[in-house]
């Protein structure tokens, strides 16, 4: 595979038709994050997954990696508490944010995962992009939607991707994405369809992906 020189020094790969393709050759869970820990000056690029505990974040990171368990992931929710930052062959991170919504949590956690969440949208400087992930099966709640404006208010374009694609029938994407467009009121909001199972609609993602990439050379 050729490669494209980077900005600052590191090299990215680049497909038979010259545009820019991740990938993976190089993972590494490099950077975790507490909520008292100082967030990382990072150089390379960062896109984020956030969406409400039990979600999916994890299995879709690991997904994208092609790890089985590199992001931990658990049938019980509230499993990723830090900010997990998974550096991708030294070209861009992934950032694995905490899930929102955990039933059990403490007023003092919701607290504390506010200021983490917020405090990381608000200061890096090198996020690119935020994936917000909801559950394809359901209307999205009210913790979705502020998240969503959230992401919007600090000036980035999210996108959604609906998680559990393997949980409904085929005829029914077309339904539940309509739903998820109106529960968020995002109006031209990509929305990508998504299962860690089949992993179908990964390609999808790796498109967004690739282009972030492009952009930042
Ligand atoms: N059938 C199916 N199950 C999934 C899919 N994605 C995740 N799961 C399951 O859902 C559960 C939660 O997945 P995680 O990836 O740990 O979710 P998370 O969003 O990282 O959760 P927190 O870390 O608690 O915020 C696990 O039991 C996964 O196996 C999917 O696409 N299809
Ligand atoms: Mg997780």
């Amino acid at each position: 595979m050729p490669y494209k020189k980077y900005i600052d020094g590191n090299y990215l790969s680049v497909n038979n038709a010259g545009n820019i393709q991740l990938v993976i050759k190089n993972v590494n869970l490099e950077i975790v994050c507490g909520v008292t820990s100082k967030l990382p000056e990072t150089s390379l690029p960062e896109v984020a997954f956030a969406g409400k505990s039990n979600v999916g974040k994890s299995s879709l990171i690991n997904a994208l990696m092609n790890r089985k368990s590199l992001a931990r992931t658990s049938a019980q929710p509230g499993k990723t508490q830090t900010i997990n930052f998974y550096n991708i062959n030294e070209e861009i991170y992934f950032v694995d944010l905490p899930g929102y919504g955990y039933a059990k949590a403490s007023k003092s956690e919701v607290a504390k995962w506010g200021q983490m969440i917020e405090r990381y949208l608000k200061k890096s400087k090198q996020l690119k992009c935020v994936f917000l992930l909801v559950d394809i099966r359901h209307e999205p709640g009210e913790n979705d939607r502020l998240m969503y404006d959230w992401v919007v208010a600090n000036g980035f374009t999210p996108v959604v991707i609906a998680t559990k694609l393997d949980k409904i029938k085929r005829s029914q994407i077309d339904k539940q994405k309509k739903l998820i467009r109106e529960g968020l009121d995002s109006k031209d909001t990509l929305i990508i369809p998504f299962s860690a199972t089949s992993k179908q609609g990964r390609e999808e993602i790796y498109e967004v992906i690739d282009k972030i990439l492009e952009d930042t050379v």
